[in-house]
């Protein structure tokens, strides 16, 4: 089996390999299949995976009547939500959440994750934080043993605006590599969350404690929330090219 004593459970392979976006929907139903059940607060996550969930669980709310109640992670979340029909809630009316499912750019062998590629980390982070099992779901290319091994772009990292250069400089300074201001692909301006706050990306040099790294990136004034996740996710399905699933916990 590949890295990190992965399982291979729920679906059985197919001859040929399979695209990552077939990946992605074999994930994401495993994922819903195994963990929502009726009367439950479900987190839902960002990204392009989540789609796939959003629209199992839709199809399990209609046809099993399922009592589901969503909270969002983002805005693209939110909309997900309400374009399914499905109940939306928020922290407040909800504090507490039975499970979230999320995407992430990277999981490595000890379900340490790199996340906020699509920008949403902080909220994505608090989410989890309230979820009494939180579960990732992802194509076989998010995979590692390392990070850093597959995802290239470097950790996010959610600042202040105000704060950013000086964030920058002291990231590079104490942690080594470089963490650059995310521009918008028009490169008009920066990207800006739903937090209104801009991104850094950490391109780190090397392997780091990331349990430690994370902490300290935290203490820097300015730094919100990096996409450092450690020791958050319970368990990690993968949709696999030979069509398989695969489960990391
Ligand atoms: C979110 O969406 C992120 O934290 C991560 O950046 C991304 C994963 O996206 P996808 O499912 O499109 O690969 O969960």
């Amino acid at each position: 089996l590949i890295s990190g004593g992965l399982k291979h459970v729920c679906v059985s392979a197919r001859s040929g390999a399979i695209m990552a976006e077939e990946a992605k929907k074999l994930a994401a139903y495993a994922a819903v299949d195994n963990h929502i059940q009726n009367n439950q607060v479900v987190g839902v996550g960002s990204g392009s995976t989540i789609v796939y969930a959003v629209d199992r669980l839709a199809e399990r709310v209609r046809q099993e009547k399922l009592n589901i109640v969503c909270v969002p992670t983002s805005f693209q979340a939110r909309q997900l939500i309400l374009q399914h029909g499905l109940a939306l809630s928020d922290l407040d009316r909800h504090p507490e959440l039975d499970v979230a499912i999320d995407g992430a750019d990277e999981v490595d062998a000890n379900l340490t994750l790199i996340k906020g590629g699509g920008g949403c980390l902080t909220q994505e982070k608090i989410i989890a934080g309230c979820a009494k099992h939180f579960v990732v779901i992802a194509d076989y290319r998010k995979d590692s043993k390392a990070l850093g091994q597959q995802w290239k772009k470097g950790v996010p990292i959610e600042v202040i605006p105000m704060a950013y250069v000086p964030v920058s400089r002291t990231i590079a300074k104490r942690f080594g590599g470089e963490a650059n201001l995310r521009m918008a692909v028009s490169k008009a301006g920066p990207v800006v969350t739903d937090n209104s706050n801009f991104i850094l990306d950490w391109k780190f040099e090397h392997a780091q404690n990331w349990k430690d790294v994370n902490a300290a990136l935290k203490m820097i004034p300015g730094v919100v929330e990096t996409g450092l996740f450690v020791g958050m996710a319970e368990r990690a399905y993968f949709g696999m090219e030979d069509g398989s699933v695969q489960v990391r916990d």
